[in-house]
C-alpha cells in the first residue's frame, strides 16, 4: 500500500468560510470593544448555554484557566482524587492551587475514574473528586455523586472532550458542581483557544465571573485574588461562526466514525469502546485499543502508521502519574493503577475531522488491518 501524499493528522480544525468570519469581525471593529464581556462574548455565552442545555456558563480564554478557576472557586484544598489517564492540564490545575492530586485507577470499559476504587483513596484531607469524561465518554456520574454526598466532597468534571455530550437528553455540563469545556483548535467546537465552565448554582457563576476578572467588583473594589481568564471578542466571534457550522461538522464526523467502526469492528485484537445508546456522542475522538491478539503492539502500530504518513496519537501516554513531577506520590505507584497502566499502552486515536474523506478512512483501516500478525 502507498503512503498518503500529504500527512493525515489526528485532527484538523473546523475552518469556516473566511468571509463569514470577516463579517462577524466587522461587528467587533464597529463596536471598538475587544475584550471584557463585550457583545460577542455575551451572545456566545447565551448560545453555549442553550446548546449545552445548562443553566449557567462562564466563558474563558482557555480550558486550563477555567479548570484552575473552578478548583479555586469551589474553595478546594488538601487532596483531590482524580484520574491519571488524562491531559496534563487536569492534575496541574490541582497543583497550581496547592492541592495534592491523588490518582485513582480507571474503569476498563469507559476509561474514566473507577467509582468502585474511589473510596479507598478518601482521607481526612480529601475535598473533592475531579473526573474526566475522557474522549467524550461520560464518567459514572451517579455513583460519583453518591460517594461525594457520603463524604461531603465537591465534584468537578473535566469535560474538555465532551462538548455536545448528553446522557438521557441531559447536557453533560449539569453533573457535579462545575464542568470545564475546552474550545481549543483541536476540539469539535473551537474558538482557536477558549473554554467554559458550566454550573447549576447561580452564586457559583457569580464567584467564577469575579475570579476570572482579577476579582474586580467595580472601580473601587477588588474582592478576591482573581486571575485574567477572560475570553476576548475575536475568540468569541470565531466561536459564534463555528457554532453555526457545528451541526454539519458533527454529521460528517458521525459518518466517519461509522465507517471506521464498520471497517475495524471485526478485526481480531482491535477493541472499539462504543457508547451506550443513551449517550449522545461528542465525536471528538475515534479511539481504538490494540490488544495482545493483534500480534504487534500499539507503539509498533503507531510507528508503522507514520511510515504511511498517518499521524495517529497515543493520547494520553504517558499517564500523569508517571510524570516526573507526580511519580513520587504514593497514589502514583503503578501497582495502584493496573487498569490505567494497561489502557495507556493500548489506546490509539485515529484521524477524525469533518474534512477527512471516507476513502481516506477506508485506506487507514486497510493499513491498520494489514499490520496484524
Ligand atoms: N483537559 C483535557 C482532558 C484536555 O484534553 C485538554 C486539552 C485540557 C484539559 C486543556 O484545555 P485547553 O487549555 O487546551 O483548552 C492538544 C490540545 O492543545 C489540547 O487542547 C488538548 N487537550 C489535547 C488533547 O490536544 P497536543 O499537544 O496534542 O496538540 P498538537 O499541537 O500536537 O495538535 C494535535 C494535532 O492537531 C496536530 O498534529 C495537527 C492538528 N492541529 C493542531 C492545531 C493546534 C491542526 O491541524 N491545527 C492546529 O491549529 O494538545
Amino acid at each position: 500500500m502507498r503512503p498518503f501524499d500529504e500527512p493525515v493528522y489526528v485532527t484538523r480544525p473546523l475552518l469556516p468560510n473566511l468571509n463569514e468570519v470577516y463579517h462577524e469581525l466587522e461587528k467587533v471593529w464597529a463596536s471598538k470593544w475587544l475584550s471584557n464581556n463585550g457583545p460577542e462574548h455575551q451572545l456566545l455565552e447565551q448560545q453555549i448555554r442553550q446548546r449545552l442545555k445548562v443553566p449557567n456558563v462562564c466563558l474563558f480564554n482557555n480550558g486550563t484557566t477555567a479548570l484552575l478557576v473552578a478548583v479555586n472557586g469551589l474553595g478546594l484544598k488538601g487532596e483531590v482524587i482524580t484520574t491519571p489517564f488524562t491531559f496534563p492540564a487536569t492534575p496541574h490545575s490541582l497543583f497550581w492551587n496547592g492541592i495534592t492530586p491523588v490518582f485513582c485507577d480507571i474503569d476498563d470499559e469507559t476509561m474514566t475514574i473507577n467509582p468502585d476504587k474511589i473510596e479507598r483513596s478518601v482521607s481526612p484531607r480529601t475535598t473533592a473528586i475531579l473526573g474526566v469524561h475522557v474522549f467524550g465518554t461520560p464518567c459514572h456520574t451517579g455513583k460519583i455523586q453518591e460517594i461525594a454526598n457520603r463524604h461531603g466532597l465537591g465534584i468537578i468534571y473535566d469535560a474538555a472532550h465532551a462538548f455536545d455530550t448528553e446522557v438521557d437528553g441531559i447536557g453533560i455540563g449539569n453533573f457535579g458542581d462545575a464542568s470545564m469545556f475546552s474550545f481549543h483548535a483541536t476540539k469539535l467546537f473551537h474558538a482557536a483557544e477558549g473554554g467554559a465552565l458550566t454550573c447549576r448554582d447561580a452564586d457559583l457563576k457569580r464567584r467564577i465571573d469575579l475570579l476570572k476578572n482579577f476579582g474586580i467588583k467595580n472601580e473601587d473594589e477588588v474582592l478576591v485574588p482573581g486571575i485574567n481568564g477572560k475570553m476576548n471578542e475575536i475568540q468569541a466571534a470565531l466561536g459564534l461562526v463555528n457554532l453555526r457550522h457545528l451541526g454539519a461538522e458533527r454529521d460528517k464526523r458521525k459518518r466517519i466514525v461509522a465507517a471506521y467502526t464498520k471497517c475495524l469492528r471485526h478485526t481480531e485484537g482491535i477493541r472499539i469502546n462504543e457508547l451506550p445508546k443513551n449517550v449522545r456522542n461528542s465525536y471528538q475522538y475515534f479511539v481504538i485499543r490494540i490488544e495482545e491478539e493483534f500480534g504487534i503492539s500499539r507503539d509498533e502500530v503507531y510507528k508503522r502508521l507514520r511510515e504511511y504518513n498517518v499521524y495517529a496519537r497515543k493520547y494520553f501516554y504517558p499517564l500523569c502519574s508517571d510524570y516526573n513531577c507526580y511519580r513520587s506520590l504514593p497514589s502514583a505507584d503503578p501497582a495502584n493503577l493496573p487498569v490505567a497502566q494497561k489502557v495507556v499502552s493500548e489506546v490509539l486515536c485515529l484521524p477524525l475531522y469533518g474534512e477527512l474523506p471516507i476513502a481516506s478512512v477506508e485506506r487507514i483501516c486497510e493499513i491498520v488491518r494489514s499490520l496484524r500478525r
